[in-house]
């Protein structure tokens, strides 16, 4: 009679089981990730949009709904460089406006600085978007609001 034997195969197997499911789970996650990361595709309608202080401009403003891949520039302004009214980073935010009136955020690109660009690749619906930005900053004990100033635009997806 060889208990020990047989309790060792058991726990063996256990063993081998597990690596199993551990390798299904990894094979998921990389499949996953495969499929949620979307690389710079030229199907994507590409929409230039110019932050600035303190303005908004997408080009074009109206697009096929798909895959939309918002460039995003800060210009370059040399009066702004010294940073003393802010603006020194901009974001911008793709909100759907709700028929209710309200923004449902659907992407970001965050912390663009001056003479910086960043994309953003967002899958549409048709509807109407809103582009904004969301900053906030202290700038001599006064708090500036980009969208406040003027940074938003409304933006067509048909
Ligand atoms: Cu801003």
């Amino acid at each position: 009679m060889n208990l020990r034997r047989i309790v060792a195969l058991g726990a063996a197997s256990a063993a081998v089981a597990t690596l199993a499911m551990l390798g299904a789970a990894c094979g998921n996650s990389a499949a996953h990730h495969t499929t949620t990361s979307i690389t710079p595709d030229t199907s994507a309608t590409q929409v230039a949009v110019q932050l600035s202080n303190w303005a908004i401009k997408a080009s074009p403003d109206r697009v096929p709904a798909g895959i939309i891949q918002f460039v995003a520039t800060h210009q370059m302004d040399h009066s702004m460089m010294d940073g003393s009214q802010g603006g020194e980073t901009h974001d911008l935010d793709v909100a759907r406006k709700s028929a209710d009136g309200s923004y449902k955020m659907m992407g970001s690109v965050k912390d663009i600085s001056m003479g910086e660009s960043k994309s953003l690749y967002l899958t549409l619906e048709p509807g109407e978007y809103e582009l904004q930005c969301n900053v906030v900053e202290q700038v001599d004990g006064n708090a500036i609001s980009h969208y406040a100033k003027g940074m938003h635009e409304t933006f067509t997806v048909s």
